[in-house]
């Protein structure tokens, strides 16, 4: 890192807080600029590591650059995801200490591949033997089972995954890898009936249609031509790549395999993805407000491949049965329910299918013995979103990113306070904005947004969404994070329908659309579809749809209540780990190498808290490193300390700086460290250095022509 110094006017500065300016986000943006347009995507605010993502291949991540950063300290190498990699392996390996490597960003900017790399990383510098070889293999594997059905291309990302994932890989004593376990969020299960212009349904299911054999095919009634489902047909209706779907079945068939996924289990598989195309194609029509079933063929198909029983799926498109008060009462459906409940069921079969691979995965990632494990996770999740149209979703997914910005705040804070602590400098408090007021908006038992949803979602009677912004229009009227379209006016903000809420969350102002809201948080599925699902023969499908559901009386928590539940527990996990940070930036919309796009990127720090970050981290001292580093480095500015100090490095450094001239304002000693104020400080040292190394050099050559 200190070689990064010398080149600072060409590619900028290899960590953020030594930049002059550290409040000014231009100079940010400006510096990670330099650097990304003399191709280094990665760049340092402390400890976080920030990428910008290249859109094209740079050979940066093989066994040459692996030989780079293993074993090496994390500010000795340049900037890359292999060395906070391999100082977290380290501190696991050495220190007993579980890890957690979280990534965020926007759609696009690289974090599912970065959470490649680390894995690959991990892989690369382990024991490649036996049973480690084989739990890397699966491992490994995971990635492209959980892509081909939790990823789609979407207009931001060819391979957007449309799932949160957490995964932890478990190691042995000897740092080995032996096993793994992975925790799902919040799958945009409205995909899979419905697809942006431009955008695709989940891969698998192109996949499926591309590299199935013709037998396959024939047995799940499949026909090639996308063209033939409706739920294929709203968004891109050519196969993007035809190779790639095809190439990437086999692959998805190698992983399967890999998994020990058995042939039936396999089969079973393809029979529920083929099936939800089936179930898109199931028409109805509508006789004196009743719906009938246009044709049989695809129900009759569907229930085949589910092993349902044709008769009771085909009641549960066209009837509900409601038990009010012990009477069982049977209504008749009209065609927009129908079509409702058909959709209700695709959506529900396809998530909890998705669910259910998770779980099988986790069985075979389990670790064969029983000891102690010791992990190290990978949370790959979206990041925070805005949008021209917001809604219950991404509600949802902002208020995943105000937890694991509070969680960031926390952490950062405590290990600064810590590293003071165990140096043995004074701690100066710190200012900066803590979101906990934002979170207990959104989730405060009984009073606050998710409390109100749930109850206006379980109250009988006349609720509609409108009901719901009224109350929650009422209740935050003083809340200084929220904002109703009336206080929109008055304060001459960007002005908002009737039918909206704007939320000032940390990284910005989303206003969010009411409409959807109680239905999707919701999440009914009519009890008679359920009833049929769990009486069918198909395994997996009996087991994603336990009868044991059916019988609760007990009324299934909401789609918030359970993503807020499973966030919770997300954040205990993560508490007790040593965090590292990787932050990812999209630096053009256009998926494009080379293509810097300030305004963008701008909005991505603002998002990403970056600035907030680097002033944290800043707070105190820009620069801190080991005395015998920083000793080693400058010894030659010194006449006491050079060539050799002989001395302990503590007081070497000491005589150093004195020698220096550094006034008691710009630095502090430690116990292990020398930490620097400021920039400035560490540049002209740098500096003098520089031209010492120059002087020596001449001199050197002007002694060698002499001879
Ligand atoms: V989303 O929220 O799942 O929609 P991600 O995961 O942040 O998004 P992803 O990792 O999928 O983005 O990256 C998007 C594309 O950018 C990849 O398919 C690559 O084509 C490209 N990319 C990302 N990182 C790198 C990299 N380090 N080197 C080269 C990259 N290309
Ligand atoms: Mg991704």
């Amino acid at each position: 890192m200190e070689r990064h110094l010398e080149d600072r006017d060409r590619v900028g500065v290899a960590d953020a807080v030594l930049l002059e300016d550290y409040t000014n986000e231009h100079a940010f943006v400006d510096n990670l600029e330099k650097r990304f347009r003399g191709n280094i995507i990665y760049t340092y605010i402390g400890p976080v590591l920030v990428s910008v993502n290249p859109y094209r291949d740079i050979n940066i991540y093989g066994l040459t650059y692996v030989a780079i950063y293993e074993n090496k300290n994390f500010f000795e190498v340049p900037p890359h995801v292999f060395a906070l990699t391999d100082t977290a392996y380290r501190s696991l390996k050495e220190e007993n200490r579980e890890q957690c490597i979280l990534i965020s960003g926007e759609s696009g900017s690289g974090k599912t591949e970065a959470s490649k790399k680390v894995l690959h990383y991990i892989a690369a510098v382990t024991e490649h033997r036996g049973a480690v070889e084989k739990v890397k293999d699966k491992l490994l594997y995971s990635n492209p089972l959980l892509e081909a059905f939790g990823n789609a291309k979407t207009n931001r990302n060819d391979n957007s995954s449309r799932f949160g994932k957490y995964m932890d890989i478990q190691f042995d004593f000897r740092g080995l890898p032996v096993g793994g376990n992975i925790l799902n969020y919040l799958l945009e299960k409205s995909r899979v009936i419905n697809q942006s212009p431009g955008e695709r349904n989940f891969h698998i299911f192109y996949q499926l249609l591309a590299g199935g054999s013709g037998e396959l095919l024939d047995d799940l009634h499949l026909k090639r031509n996308l063209g033939s489902y409706y739920y294929l047909s709203h968004g891109e209706k050519s196969n993007v790549d035809n190779l790639d779907d095809k190439r990437a079945f086999d692959d998805i068939i190698r992983a399967l395999k890999t998994l020990e996924f058995s042939e039936k289990e396999q089969r079973q598989i393809w029979e529920i993805v083929s099936s939800v195309l089936h179930l898109g194609n199931i028409g109805f029509m509508e006789h004196e407000g009743i719906a009938q079933l246009s044709k049989r063929d695809s129900v009759e198909i569907t229930s085949k491949l589910l092993g349902a029983d044709e008769e009771l799926l085909t009641n549960a498109f066209t009837h509900r049965t409601i038990t009010a008060h012990g009477d069982v009462v049977v209504t008749p459906l009209n065609r927009e329910l129908a079509i409702y409940a058909r959709d209700a069921l695709a959506k529900a079969i396809y998530d909890r299918l998705f669910t259910w691979l998770v779980k099988r995965l986790n069985q075979s990632l389990q670790p064969e013995d029983h000891r102690k494990h010791i992990a190290m996770g990978i949370l790959d999740i979206y990041g925070f979103e805005i949008f021209e149209k917001n809604s219950f979703e991404q509600l949802c997914i902002n208020f995943c990113n105000e937890k694991l910005q509070q969680l960031f705040i926390e952490l950062t804070l405590k290990s600064e306070q810590e590293e003071y602590l165990k140096e043995g400098i004074e701690w100066s408090k710190i200012d900066y904005f803590d979101n906990q007021v934002i979170c207990d908006l959104i989730e405060e038992k009984h009073k606050g947004i998710i409390p109100l949803m749930d109850e206006e979602c379980l109250r009988p009677g006349d609720t509609t969404d409108i009901t719901l912004l009224e109350k929650m229009n009422k209740n935050f009227k003083m809340h200084k994070h929220y904002i109703n379209h009336q206080k929109a006016d008055s304060k001459l903000q960007k002005l908002m329908g009737r039918d909206e809420f704007r939320l000032i969350h940390y990284a910005g102002d989303v206003t969010y659309n009411i409409n959807g809201f109680l239905e999707k948080n919701n999440d009914l599925l009519f009890r008679d579809l359920k009833d049929a699902m769990s009486k069918a023969s198909n395994h997996i499908v009996n087991a994603i749809f336990p009868s044991k559901e059916q019988e609760s009386m007990k009324r299934p928590e909401t789609a918030i209540t359970q993503f807020k539940s499973s966030l919770n527990n997300l954040i205990e996990i993560l508490m007790d780990k040593e965090p590292s940070y990787i932050r990812c930036i999209k630096p053009n919309d256009i998926k494009q190498a080379g293509v810097f796009d300030e305004t963008l990127v701008n909005h991505q720090v603002k998002y990403l808290g970056l600035m907030e970050n680097l002033r944290v981290r800043r707070a105190g001292f820009a620069y801190r490193r080991v005395f015998e580093k920083f000793l080693q480095r400058y010894k030659s500015l010194c006449k006491q300390t050079w060539p050799h100090w002989r001395g302990n490095p503590k007081d070497g450094v000491q005589v150093l700086v004195n020698a220096l001239g550094y006034s008691r304002e710009e630095y502090r000693l430690g116990k292990t460290k020398i930490f620097i104020r400021f920039p400035k400080t560490l540049f002209q040292t740098e500096d003098a250095f520089q031209a010492k190394k120059h002087e020596l050099a001449t001199k050197l050559q002007a002694k060698y022509k002499g001879i």
